[in-house]
């Protein structure tokens, strides 16, 4: 295995447009969302693997993306599907081998693509060596207090701790078995039981994560995904947490366009302004309380920890990058995470919840825009990943349900308005500036299976939630690479550790890839187009003679819009550049249709 630091530059030519340079290849870049488990399977085993990505990189050099992330492929009992990770500095064998990661990286970066991997840090797997020790030893020891474990409240200690609930349902505590035999005391997971939570003011859990830091840097990954960035600190005294009900278990609450969560204390009035005065100044109740989410996200002290490692990669060049995955309301308090000697990006989960409607979404690009502008920092945007409803299926249901998952029981989305949609929304996405994050099979379009039947399910959230939420598996199904081969191209074998739907044949890449009207060729065409136009790294301006249904902006000498209306629009003159779905009627733009003009 090859640990020598490498410290010179892995990629041999700047990726991106022309806005961005070596330096800063990320602030415009379009990352490539890969979920290891579905991507392809060498093996023959039904399971996706590093292998097996390798064997298909080309496909995303040919899609034109600047940079790939791959969820976990770490050690791990797969207990949340690699997010429990037992060894952070190897591969599962299900995926591989490091010499296989290896391989992948280098692939990579002779194609000009960056590699971006998850770095888990909130919570390791039950089957950590520390978390081992930690069950071996006594309450109240070194070995203990890389955890947070405590003795129950009540008689004999038999309640939990505190009040709070797991993300994924249930109780966010779990007692231990002394060595003994007696019951001990408890320890809190804010996922599943298998996911113990760290205790971050333990110096050596800081030592260690610093140290698996640069075991990647080392190796040539270009930077991090950082998950539940805002999980890490939880309140002194872990007190109880006062639900709000109007919000969710994570505390969030949907965007709107008036008064959304990032209303107060939002230092974004000094920017782009949304046209038809739909940026209403002040917020809701709810939006107040949004920014004290609870005792267990959110903390101050977190940036702390996220300065040290900006310290650690700012030791290799060229740059590293961090992008957290923090669901944090206010977009202010979010921004926190983004300043310059912080973290990169962060993931916009605001864009992603917007329903379709223009003036939440206008509010929501002028929000985005503004905040980030405040501390410096790219904005990013995304509408899919592996923890909620496919975006074609989401915008293909009334109300636009992102998370918790569908199943056969469930409304089913209209697919082919959906789709529909999803063409659109993306076009939008793709020329905004800033950067963009795309998931694995957005590219061919592909819906949520949303009738898997519940005996396959794997999410913890399914059990957990007492079968009430189908969970995730619907957006996790292995994708489709040819229509005529067995599993769609996706194994060897024909295995698949999920069943694809019916719908997956007719939208497999092969079947795509001559076609000028696909989704694949829709994608591909607005890579290229964004990059030579070099919008990723444009300014927006917002254009307000289009109605109130129409989200229209300029960036550079492109005109961007999108008909979210139920009528046609009159377009402006200029050259059709690309267009969401066909424009049968010239001179208009027919609804659920976005099109760049120039
Ligand atoms: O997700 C964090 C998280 O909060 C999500 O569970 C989210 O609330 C939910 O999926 C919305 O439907 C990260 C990972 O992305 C996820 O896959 C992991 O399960 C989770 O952390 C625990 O590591």
């Amino acid at each position: 295995m090859s640990t020598a630091p490498s410290i010179e530059s892995p990629v041999a030519t700047a990726p991106s447009g022309a806005a961005s340079t070596d330096r800063d290849w990320w602030r415009d870049a379009v990352v490539y969302q890969i979920y290891p488990r579905s991507f392809a399977d060498a093996d023959g085993n039904g399971v996706g693997d590093l292998p097996g990505i390798t064997d298909r990189l080309d496909a995303l050099a040919d899609l034109g993306v600047d940079a790939i992330w791959l969820s976990p492929f770490y050690r791990s009992p797969q207990a949340d599907a690699g997010y429990d990770v037992a060894d952070y500095r190897d591969v599962d064998p299900l995926f591989g081998t490091l010499t296989d990661f290896d391989a992948l990286l280098a692939r990579a970066h002779q194609l000009g693509l960056r590699v971006i991997v998850d770095l888990v840090p909130n919570h390791s797997s039950d089957r950590h060596r520390w978390f081992g020790e930690a069950l071996a030893a006594a309450p109240g020891s070194p070995e203990r207090d890389r955890y947070v474990f405590r003795d129950g409240r009540g008689p004999e200690g038999a309640e939990p701790p505190n009040n709070w609930q797991s993300v994924f349902g249930g109780p966010a505590w779990t007692r231990v078995v002394d060595p003994g035999g007696a019951p001990g005391q408890w320890y809190l997971h804010l996922f599943d039981a298998h996911q113990p939570d760290f205790n971050w003011d333990n110096a050596e859990v800081r030592e260690e994560f610093d140290a698996v830091l640069r075991f990647w840097l080392d190796r040539g990954v270009d930077g991090f995904r950082v998950d539940v960035a805002h999980g890490l600190l939880k309140q002194a005294g872990l007190p109880d947490f006062v639900p709000d009900p109007e919000l969710g278990t994570m505390g969030f609450a949907v965007p709107t366009a008036e008064g959304d969560p990032s209303g107060p204390g939002d230092e974004a009035s000094g920017g782009d302004e949304a046209p038809g005065g739909d940026e209403a100044p002040g917020g809701t109740a709810a939006a107040e309380r949004a920014s004290h989410l609870g005792p267990m996200w959110d903390q101050d002290g977190i940036h702390e920890i996220y300065r040290e490692w900006r310290r650690t990669l700012d030791k290799y060049s060229p740059p590293r990058i961090m992008v957290a995955e923090a669901w944090v309301q206010p977009l202010s308090r979010l921004s926190r995470y983004v300043r310059p000697d912080e973290m990169h990006q962060a993931f916009n989960f605001d864009f992603l919840e917007a329903p379709w409607d223009a003036p939440v979404l206008r509010a929501v690009i002028s929000r985005s825009l503004a905040v980030n502008a405040t501390v410096g920092a790219t904005t990013t945007w995304v509408l899919s990943n592996h923890d909620v409803v496919r975006h074609p299926s989401r915008f293909g249901l009334d109300g636009g349900r992102w998370r918790g998952g569908i199943g056969v029981d469930d409304p089913q989305p209209d697919a082919a308005l959906g789709l529909r949609r999803a063409r659109a929304a993306t076009l939008t996405m793709l020329a905004l500036p800033g950067s963009a994050y795309l998931y694995q099979g957005e590219e061919l379009g592909l819906p949520e299976h949303t009738t898997l039947p519940d005996s396959v399910r794997q999410d913890p959230t399914w059990e957990r939630s007492g079968h009430t939420e189908r969970g995730r598996d619907g957006c996790r199904v292995p994708l489709p690479w040819e229509s005529g081969a067995p599993a769609l191209g996706f194994s060897p074998t024909g295995r698949t550790w999920l069943p694809q739907p019916e719908s997956f044949v007719a939208l497999a890449r092969d079947r795509q890839r001559d076609d000028p009207d696909s989704t694949l060729n829709l994608y591909r065409a607005a890579l290229r187009l964004r990059r030579e136009r070099s919008l990723g790294g444009g300014t927006l301006r917002w254009l307000d003679d289009y109605g109130p249904d129409v989200v229209a902006f300029g960036n550079g000498d492109v005109t961007v819009l999108a008909n979210l209306g139920p009528a046609p629009v009159a377009l402006p003159p200029g050259d059709v550049l690309i267009s969401s779905t066909d424009l049968a009627a010239r001179g208009a733009l027919p609804p659920d249709t976005a099109v760049w003009i120039r």
